[in-house]
């Protein structure tokens, strides 16, 4: 069902707690190319091909190019009216967190003060062997190697297979079983298990709104689906959020 958003404004203006949980559509406005659909592709490969530990051990170059592209696409870009609006919300609410699949820091670059990142940072670095966090630079074609271990560098994100940072989903859980509304902005919910925490909250009794171009396996728990490009849709109804809010004060 296309959404109505006099029912979210109402919710909204009775909730406790907000949380939102974010995926690729919400940078896509910005620039952030999302990993599957039109564009999901670099060079031929896609993405499960190269965001994983044995595409590293089989082509180590091959992934630290992709993410050299990446990290070089991603530092020239910035926060857009959807990441905004998310940082109003934060500010009209009594508690509000964001939980994250990007990798891009546009959430913290735009100003959310609770983001909880589940997928990592693709601007931090760590030691492929020993997991220990690396520092030095990392512009060159050259991968560097751990000082204390000799390992390869990698990004510090979560690939296929790999275990979530515990502290992350341990908090992303909490947050979504003791939320009044749940939204999920821009995400295909196909990526466990990030794509079970709406499932957390719609356990919790929450209110669930998604924004999407298209309808996801998502929608089906969700009370209302708001179909559009979400720099457009979040604005617009936290706009509207914030102008009644502001109405009754
Ligand atoms: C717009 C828009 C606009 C566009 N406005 N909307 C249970 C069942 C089956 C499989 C599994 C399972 N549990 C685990 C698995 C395996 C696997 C998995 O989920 N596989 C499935 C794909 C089948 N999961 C894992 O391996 C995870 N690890 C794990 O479970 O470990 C267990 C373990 C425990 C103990 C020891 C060892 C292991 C890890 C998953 C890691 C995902 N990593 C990536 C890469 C991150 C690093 C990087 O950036 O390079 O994360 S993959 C990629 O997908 C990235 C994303 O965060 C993630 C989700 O993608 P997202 O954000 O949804 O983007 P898209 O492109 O898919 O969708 C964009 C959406 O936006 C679309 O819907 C558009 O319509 C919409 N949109 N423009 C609004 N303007
Ligand atoms: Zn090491």
């Amino acid at each position: 069902m296309n959404g109505n958003s006099s029912e979210l404004i109402s919710r909204l203006m009775n909730a406790r707690s907000v949380v939102v949980l974010t995926g690729a559509g919400i940078s896509a406005a910005s620039g952030v190319p999302t990993f599957r659909g039109e564009g999901g592709l670099w060079k031929n490969y896609r993405p499960e091909e190269l965001a994983t530990p044995s595409a590293f051990l089989r082509d180590a170059g091959l992934v630290w190019e992709w993410y050299l592209w990446r990290r070089d696409l991603i530092s020239q870009v910035k926060p857009n009216p959807g990441h905004q609006a998310l940082v109003e919300l934060e500010n009209l609410v009594p508690d509000c967190a964001v939980i994250t699949q990007n990798v891009d820091n546009l959430h913290q670059d735009s100003g959310s003060r609770k983001v909880i990142e589940l997928h990592g940072n693709i601007m931090r670095n760590k030691c492929f062997e020993c997991g220990k966090m690396y520092q030095g630079e990392v512009k060159s074609d050259a991968i560097p190697h751990c000082p204390e271990c000799g390992g390869l560098i990698r990004p510090d994100v979560v690939w296929f297979g790999e275990p979530l940072p515990e502290h992350a989903i341990r908090e992303a859980h909490q947050y979504a079983g003791k939320c009044d509304v749940f939204l999920i902005v821009g995400t295909s919910g196909i990526v466990e298990p990030a794509a079970s925490i709406p499932f957390i909250a719609r356990s919790a009794n929450a209110y669930l709104a998604e924004f999407n171009l298209n309808s996801t396996p998502i929608s089906e728990i969700c009370d209302e689906t708001f179909f559009g490009e979400a720099d457009k849709k979040l604005p617009e109804i936290i706009g509207d959020f914030k102008k009644r809010k502001r109405n009754l004060s």
